[in-house]
């Protein structure tokens, strides 16, 4: 198989089996390793999500996939690109109560740290109770929500009614796969009392974040 297509299968059939001389062999021939994951290896998570859907694998099979992924996010880091800026800002980030996806808020929490802002990173799961007492703690710049289940975007709804009860209004940035632009702005502003907005990737979450601190 060519090196692109080995890579997406790395991912589909959940094997790190020559994974690693792989990524360096792509690594050799990107400007950045973002490239290599938004490529190749999305092509094969998208791919374990069609087939999950189909009942042609099982949890535990995509389990294995992404820990295929998570491998070569951890191994593709060192390599990103980092700015030498002082800090920027603070943020603070999560993955929605009753939502264990996490491996693109992980990939936010990257791209922002390396790019010159510190990341509070609680987790998956996270309760809105959760999330208010670490923003008064924390006085984060901005808040990243994330969520991959269509119930996660409910959820976010949810979560700004209990923030703007708190009487926070501190940017909010949310993403995931089962959201929209549209919900972000139909659904989940008119809930809270400061911005919302949608990201659709991990790059656009760090441009969205450098906006809302200026
Ligand atoms: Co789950 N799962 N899963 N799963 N899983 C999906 C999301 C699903 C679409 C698969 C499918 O059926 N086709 C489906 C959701 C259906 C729905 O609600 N519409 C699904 C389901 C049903 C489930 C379970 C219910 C399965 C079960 O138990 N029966 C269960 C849910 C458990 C729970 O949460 N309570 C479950 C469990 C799991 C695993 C644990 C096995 C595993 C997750 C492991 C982990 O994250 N540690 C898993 C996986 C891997 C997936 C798929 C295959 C891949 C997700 C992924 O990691 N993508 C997924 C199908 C799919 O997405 N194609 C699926 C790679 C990642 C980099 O992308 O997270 O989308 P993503 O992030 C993107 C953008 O969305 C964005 O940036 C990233 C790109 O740069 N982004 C942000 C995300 N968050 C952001 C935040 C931001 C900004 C951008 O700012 C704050």
């Amino acid at each position: 198989l060519p090196l692109k297509e080995r890579l997406t299968a790395y991912v589909v059939e959940g094997t790190k089996d020559g994974l690693i001389p792989d990524l360096e062999e792509a690594l050799a021939k990107v400007d950045d390793p973002l490239e290599i994951i938004n490529g190749p290896l999305m092509t094969g998570m998208d791919e374990v999500g069609r087939l999950f859907n189909d009942n042609q694998l099982i949890v535990a099979e995509v389990l294995q996939s992404a820990e295929v992924m998570k491998a070569s996010v951890a191994h593709l880091e060192p390599h990103m690109e980092k700015s030498s800026a002082d800090r920027k800002g603070k943020v603070v980030l999560a993955t929605v109560k009753g939502d264990v996806h996490d491996i693109g808020k992980n990939l936010v929490e990257i791209i922002l740290s390396n790019n010159g802002y510190e990341v509070v990173n609680l987790g998956i799961k996270v309760p809105p109770a959760d999330l208010i007492e670490a923003c008064r703690r924390e006085k984060p710049d901005v808040v990243g929500l994330s969520g991959l289940l269509v119930k996660s975007a409910q959820q976010m709804v949810l979560t700004a009614q209990d923030m703007k009860e708190a009487e926070l209004d501190l940017p909010i940035m949310v993403g995931g796969a089962a959201l929209t632009r549209k919900f972000t702005e139909n659904r989940i502003a008119p809930q809270y009392d400061g911005p919302v907005l949608f990201a659709k990737d991990a790059m656009n979450g760090l441009e969205l974040t450098n906006r809302l601190r200026n």
